[in-house]
């Protein structure tokens, strides 16, 4: 159905561009728009200041590009993006783009051009040859309630926010202020489409509580509880603790990282226990000698306490004896992977209902900026669109709320309603788990008959608001197939 729905909303959007014909600066737009349809998916990492944006873009990239702790003024929204060759292009307040020649994409590189001035720069963008980039591209918007963005305007922000398909938010622990902010955007820009559209990062987990061994496992109590919490709930489903660093690191590993993290791991237990004790200890001690004093600071800066220890535990243990499995087991450690994974399935897989979105919120935006006769006519197929849209999106997710346990129903109800949202296709055979052999007639009794269990749900006292809600869903999914039936 998101297919469907992507075609409709591409339609629509090409009925804008003529409408606009005579109008070349929105007709560009559109297109502009338009032609985002072919390219990679747009993922926004925003959050505050320090966050770990850049270094969990690194992360996710695989390399190091971004670069990690720019001062909070310098802060200008940084697309990376996939280019066969590396480069670099800036575009200025005006709308004019320069590629500016660089000897080589690197960090330093990168951070001299942040340093422009907002009146110099309204974006930059970074082409790479990176595999990472290929399915998607990352935004690093400016930090959320930093003082670029006050300077120039939450609407800077939410302007990049719009142009992303997706938001992926990092937070290290929740705060008030990250919370008004999401609630916010989704007000300003969002809140006619389902925010099925946000991963909330529980980012720098492994300095939860006092850092120890044990931080992930209080993150991901933490997590849990913020999972549960309703506010947090309506524009998310999905709170993931990770740490950025690690994952950054891991995935970066040299040969010679690796062998220093051998040397470290042959040491007697008492000598490793005492260089673990502090950051400092760590870091500064002169012995041993034979992993030297600065080599141990690199490593510290790189990987962090949690994943010195986790390599040294990996490594001792001799469940790890090559680099290879000590990457592998690090990204394990960093919970990178289940982030990948989330941002798989909530927004790769999704890219047709979010790419639908994105140009229903595309048209929407021009056709109320620039009002003229025989508007109303789009405005209407618009609304329209919508509602299918809408119902489609919640579709989407509850279908998450349900593989995440957030609603949970008793078995036979739980994977009919699995069904009945479309998890296995749209079609009336595939909501209603029939045979090839099933006959129309059968379809219908037993639509009816889903229809009429799912009403009795309705009614049912026990039931909280998230389930309500979610029964609500499910019979609208019935008695939208059943009207298709009897269209059909
Ligand atoms: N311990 C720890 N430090 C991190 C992690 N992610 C980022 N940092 C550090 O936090 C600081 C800010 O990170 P950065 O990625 O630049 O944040 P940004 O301002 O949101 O882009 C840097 O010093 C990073 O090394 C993490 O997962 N764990
Ligand atoms: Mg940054």
């Amino acid at each position: 159905m998101s297919e469907r729905l992507l075609e409709h909303a591409r339609a629509l959007m090409v009925r804008a561009m003529t409408f606009y014909r005579d109008d070349t600066r929105t007709s560009t737009w559109l297109r502009g728009r338009m032609e985002r349809l072919d390219q990679p998916l747009r993922i926004a990492v925003s959050g505050r200041v320090k966050s770990g944006k850049s270094t969990l873009i690194n992360a996710l990239v695989g390399e190091e590009l971004a670069p990690t702790d720019a001062e909070e003024r310098t802060q200008v929204s940084t697309f990376y993006q996939y280019g066969p060759e590396p480069k670099v292009l800036v575009h200025t307040p005006s709308g004019a783009v320069q590629n500016v020649p660089v000897p080589s994409l690197d960090t330093g590189t990168i951070r001299d051009l942040q340093r422009w001035r907002p009146d110099e720069v309204a974006r930059l963008v970074i082409e790479s040859p990176s595999p990472g980039l290929q399915a998607i591209t990352l935004i690093e918007t400016p930090g959320v309630a930093s003082s670029a963005v006050q300077e120039t305007g939450r609407s800077a922000l939410a302007q990049i926010l719009s142009e992303a398909d997706a938001v992926l938010y990092l937070t290290r622990h929740p705060h008030q202020t990250d919370l008004q902010f999401l609630q916010s955007v989704h007000e300003l820009q969002i809140a006619r489409y389902a925010p099925i559209n946000t991963i909330i990062a529980f980012s720098r987990a492994d300095e939860t509580g006092s850092g120890g061994v044990d931080a992930l496992d209080a993150a991901e109590r933490i997590a849990q509880r913020y999972r549960d919490d309703p506010t947090v709930r309506s524009f998310s489903q999905h709170v993931i603790p990770v740490v950025g660093l690690l994952g950054q690191a891991a995935s970066t590993m040299t040969a010679e990282e690796f062998a220093s993290f051998v040397g470290l791991a042959r040491l007697s237990q008492s000598d490793l226990e005492a260089l673990l004790l502090s950051a400092d200890r760590f870091a500064n001690s002169t012995v041993p000698e034979s992993v030297p004093a600065a080599v141990r600071a690199k490593l510290l800066e790189r990987f962090g306490r949690y994943g010195i220890a986790r390599a040294m535990t990996c490594l001792r243990d001799g469940s790890v004896t090559d680099l290879k499995g000590l990457r592998t087991a690090l990204l394990e450690d960093s919970r990178l992977n289940d982030l990948q994974e989330a941002v798989h399935l909530q927004f790769v897989e999704r890219q047709d209902a979010l790419r639908a979105r994105s140009i229903l919120l595309a048209v929407d935006m021009v056709l109320r900026a620039n009002p003229r006769p025989g508007v109303q006519r789009l405005l209407g197929e618009f609304e329209h669109l919508m509602v299918n849209a809408a119902h489609e999106w919640d579709e989407l997710r509850l279908l998450s709320s349900l593989a995440s346990g957030q609603v949970r129903f008793p078995r036979s109800l739980q994977s009919e309603a699995h069904r009945m949202l479309g998890a296995y296709g749209h079609d009336a055979r595939s909501r209603l788990g029939g045979d090839d052999n099933a006959m129309e007639a059968d379809l219908a009794d037993e639509a009816a008959a889903t229809l009429a269990r799912w009403r009795e749900q309705a009614v049912n006292p026990l039931h909280d608001r998230a389930h309500r809600e979610a029964v609500q869903t499910v019979v609208r999914s019935c008695e939208r197939l059943i009207a298709s039936q009897m269209r059909g």
